[in-house]
């Protein structure tokens, strides 16, 4: 998403003269299509617009259009106007004429189009509307284009032809070629462009952090000075249009610290986003009253492993949090150029198959579940119905059977518990438990390390009596997902400190090893277990 956000495109600038003398600048991707070009098209609120039809007859139909276009949203019609001149296209000479077009962006590229009929269907489109020449100078390979018959632009790869000495190239080395050829003649050159537009950093409004900055009648822009840094909001505001600080004299009014005359307060504010893209190194030092952090501080937790928060950040908030890190990187005040280094976003709950919400009334309270059923069932169901990634869609049924699973781990915790450890298999079931539900944490698969755990549940239940080593291990690993009952239930095994706290089992791969030859010893097995365990086990 960010790379489609800032996105490059790589192509090439072209100068076009045009009839009264001026050059404009043609961003293009195809510049392999330059001899295919029968017009060109301007954004209808270019400047140069106005200046050239100024006092001719298209004067006042150009402006009746830029004023509707402006009113209408950019609709999906194509519309334009002839503003009576002509631009000159470099390579041979031809005269095309110059439109103007809903279509081209003013704050792309440079707010105006080559337009190649035959192989953009944006321009194409317009010319068919417009009765505008369309002239193909690619051919795809295999099969010939006849202006006649087409129906739609052939955008694709093929054989240049109608293009002078690059007839007969390939369009991918053409376009190379052709830039060279720019070059060359100072017609133009490789050019890149970027979608993704300025970010205003400034808003006018109250709530904002101040932006330190007073404007003297005599030195003109002065930096707040350090000692008087932060600027405080005032309290005494009073809210009705615009921006309250800009009506606050007692805010506006300052001294400048240079020349100590008259100055004014700067009174926009700075966007939300200008904190949180780089809060998280404050947090590392929150206390700090001399920096905004320490280095060193920051060194030893930065950068953050893991992240987790909606998609609707990816393109704002993530992205500009990265553009600050790499800027402090840049100027030594940190080490690392990310400052996340694991995403995950989260997905949302629905209802009824929609997204739920306090005013669509389609919510679960949770409150109700937990009366209903209990904390540690609302919470194992959250994390056993869906992926964290997925959609969740909730279930009453879902919840059930998560509700039973927690019954069977309460029936369970009424058995006696041995000192004996389990039989060989037992033991092979408890090393494959650790390791099955620390490998779907770390790989945030909780569904599956709830399943493990309910098939471990199932497993002790048929036992007599409970071997310790197991049931405790398989209490560590349910508490992650059932926090209560793991606590009461390592109580009453008559341990004094927390199972939050306990040491995470560590599966042991050298067990793994030897079972392995378990599965080839078909005999062995059948001894030692029935062959449901040995199924369940596989
Ligand atoms: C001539 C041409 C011929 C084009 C062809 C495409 C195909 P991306 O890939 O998105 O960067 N363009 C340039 N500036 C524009 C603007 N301000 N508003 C709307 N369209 C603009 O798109 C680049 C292409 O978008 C450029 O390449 C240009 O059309 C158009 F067979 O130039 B092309
Ligand atoms: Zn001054």
């Amino acid at each position: 998403m960010q790379r489609n956000w800032i996105g490059k495109s790589e192509g090439a600038k072209i100068k076009f003269r045009l009839d009264n003398g001026k050059e404009i600048e043609i961003f293009t991707t195809r510049p392999d299509t330059i001899y295919g070009v029968t017009f060109i098209v301007f954004a209808p609120e270019h400047p140069l617009v106005a200046e050239l039809v100024a006092g001719t007859e298209y004067e006042a139909k150009v402006q009746e259009f830029v004023r509707r276009a402006r009113l209408t949203n950019k609709s999906q019609e194509k519309e334009g106007m002839f503003i009576g001149c002509y631009a000159v296209n470099p390579v041979n000479g031809e005269r095309v004429p110059v439109y103007i077009g809903n279509f081209v962006l003013m704050e792309y590229g440079s707010g105006c189009v080559m337009a190649v009929p035959a192989h953009d269907q944006r321009d194409f489109e317009f010319a068919k509307k417009y009765g505008l020449p369309i002239k193909v100078v690619i051919q795809p390979e295999g099969k010939e284009l006849n202006v006649e018959e087409m129906t739609e632009a052939y955008e694709g790869e093929g054989i240049l032809v109608n293009s002078d000495k690059f007839s007969g190239m390939k369009s991918n080395e053409a376009r190379v070629a052709l830039i060279k050829f720019f070059e060359e003649q100072g017609i133009g050159g490789k050019a890149i462009e970027y979608k993704m537009r300025d970010w205003l950093v400034s808003r006018q409004r109250y709530w904002g952090t101040p932006i330190p900055i007073l404007y003297c009648e005599n030195c003109g822009i002065v930096p707040v000075p350090e000692q008087d840094l932060p600027v405080m909001l005032p309290r005494d505001v009073r809210f009705g249009e615009g921006n309250p600080l800009e009506s606050n004299k007692s805010f506006v009014e300052a001294k400048c610290p240079r020349c100590h005359g008259n100055a004014r307060r700067e009174t926009d504010t700075l966007d939300t986003f200008f904190d949180s893209s780089w809060y998280f190194l404050r947090y590392c030092d929150p206390q700090n009253e001399k920096e905004a952090f320490e280095k060193k501080k920051v060194e030893y937790w930065m950068p953050v492993d893991f992240y987790i928060g909606g998609a609707e950040h990816a393109v704002m908030h993530l992205l500009y949090a990265r553009f600050f890190t790499k800027v402090l990187r840049d100027l030594g005040l940190i080490s690392f150029g990310e400052p996340f280094l694991r995403l995950r976003n989260q997905g949302i709950v629905t209802l009824g198959g929609e997204k739920m919400s306090k005013s669509k009334g389609n919510v679960v309270d949770p409150i109700e579940m937990i009366e209903k059923y209990n904390a540690d069932t609302l919470r194992a169901y959250l994390l056993f119905v869906a992926n964290p990634e997925s959609q969740l869609e909730w279930s009453d049924k879902g919840i059930e059977g998560v509700y039973r699973f927690w019954k069977k781990v309460i029936m369970l915790s009424k058995k006696h518990v041995t000192s004996d450890t389990d039989n060989e298999l037992g033991v092979y079931r408890l090393n494959k438990l650790i390791k099955d539900v620390t490998e779907a944490i770390e790989n945030f698969e909780f569904p599956k390390a709830i399943i493990s755990l309910m098939k471990f549940t199932d497993y002790l239940s048929m036992k007599q009596e409970v071997p310790r080593e197991s049931y405790e291990g398989f209490i560590k690993l349910l508490s992650p997902f059932m926090p209560h009952t793991a606590e009461e239930l390592w109580a009453r095994l008559g341990n004094k400190d927390f199972v939050s706290i306990a040491s995470w089992p560590q599966a042991d791969s050298q067990l793994r090893f030897i079972s392995m030859s378990y599965h080839r010893s078909s005999f062995f097995i059948r001894k030692r277990a029935s062959v449901s365990m040995y199924l369940a086990y596989l």
